[in-house]
């Protein structure tokens, strides 16, 4: 028994993908993990906005008692975003999800997934896990960057979360081979901030030259997906050095409360807002919604060179 998982999908996604129209595929983590109520209801709801009015349908994934679902409505999204009993699903309990009737919110990883099974190519998020600092002890590297070497999805974020490791989250990219382009700089962006002080492997100017390369890698077969790092826009950006402060400070108090595993990002990202009096959550939402756009261009790019 394989592909037989059925999708509930909206009506409007349904049909934009039945007529090969632009599709763009959203997280869920980001609302249940990554902020906190209501701002995440508030992002989740203008990141469709942005979406639409690019002339592309948003498919928000998440799994609902068991049951995946590509397009939400406002009422799910309203209270997904309240509730606190939400799996975090990634690759290695996506399916344990939905045997067992349970509701998880999808990470980076279990979004190309569904993206992928309901024949979406492109996904707009904040920022992709990776390695994080001191994972030679720790071991702990996002599920993430397998996804990313395995499932064809474009993957649209601002970077690598700038908690992580940057540095090795490039490297085991590279080794994975996944190509990851920033978009418009040489400067592999860091999330809040718009340089990390490395150059990306690879740049593009305009979402037509992503749409070629990404053609032109389906040509030559066997390929996974792709990293879109897209810098946070200038006016809503945090200075390198600023977070840098913010991020080994919330770094320390993890270390000390010995927080692990699942748990260390969400933690980190509620300790960055603490210390940056929610500043870093204006940044994260701006950042969203700025990779959404670019998303939603890539695909209406993407759906004109194959109609
Ligand atoms: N980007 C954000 N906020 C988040 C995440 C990404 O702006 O909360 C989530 C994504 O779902 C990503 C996950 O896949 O964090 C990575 O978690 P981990 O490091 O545990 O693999
Ligand atoms: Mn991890």
């Amino acid at each position: 028994m394989t592909g037989s998982i059925k999708i509930e999908m909206t009506a409007e996604v349904a049909e934009a993908l039945a007529q090969n129209r632009p599709v763009v595929a959203l997280e869920s983590t980001i609302i249940t993990h990554g902020m906190p109520w209501p701002g995440n209801r508030d992002m989740a709801l203008e990141v469709e906005a942005v979406i639409r009015a690019e002339g592309a349908v948003p498919a928000t994934i998440a799994v609902i008692d068991g049951h995946l679902h590509a397009g939400l409505d406002e009422a799910t999204i309203t209270k997904l975003a309240q509730a606190t009993d939400v799996m975090k699903l990634s690759r290695a309990d996506f399916a344990f999800a939905l045997a067992e009737g349970r509701t998880g919110a999808t990470t980076v990883a279990a979004t190309m997934m569904a993206a992928h099974l309901a024949g979406i190519s492109v996904f707009a998020t904040g920022g992709i896990g990776g390695v994080h600092q001191g994972a030679e002890l720790s071991f702990d590297i996002s599920a993430d960057l397998e996804e990313l070497s395995r499932t064809p999805v474009i993957v649209v974020s601002a970077g690598a979360k700038a908690i992580l490791d940057i540095p090795k989250t490039l490297e085991a990219l590279e080794t994975r081979g996944v190509p990851v382009v920033a978009f418009g700089q040489d400067a592999m962006p860091a999330f809040w901030s718009r340089d990390s002080g490395l150059k990306a492997p690879l740049r593009l100017d305009e979402a037509a030259d992503i749409a070629r390369f990404e053609l032109t890698r389906r040509a030559l077969g066997g390929h996974g997906g792709m990293l879109i790092a897209n810098p946070v826009p200038v006016e809503d950006e945090i200075a390198a050095a600023v977070m840098n402060r913010h991020i080994a400070a919330a770094l320390a108090t993890a270390k000390s409360r010995g927080i692990e595993g699942k748990a260390v990002t969400p933690f980190l990202l509620g300790e960055i807002l603490t210390l940056t009096n929610g500043e870093s959550l204006k940044t994260n939402i701006a950042l969203v919604l700025n990779n959404a756009r670019l998303a939603a261009r890539i695909a209406a790019e993407l759906a004109s060179a194959s109609n």
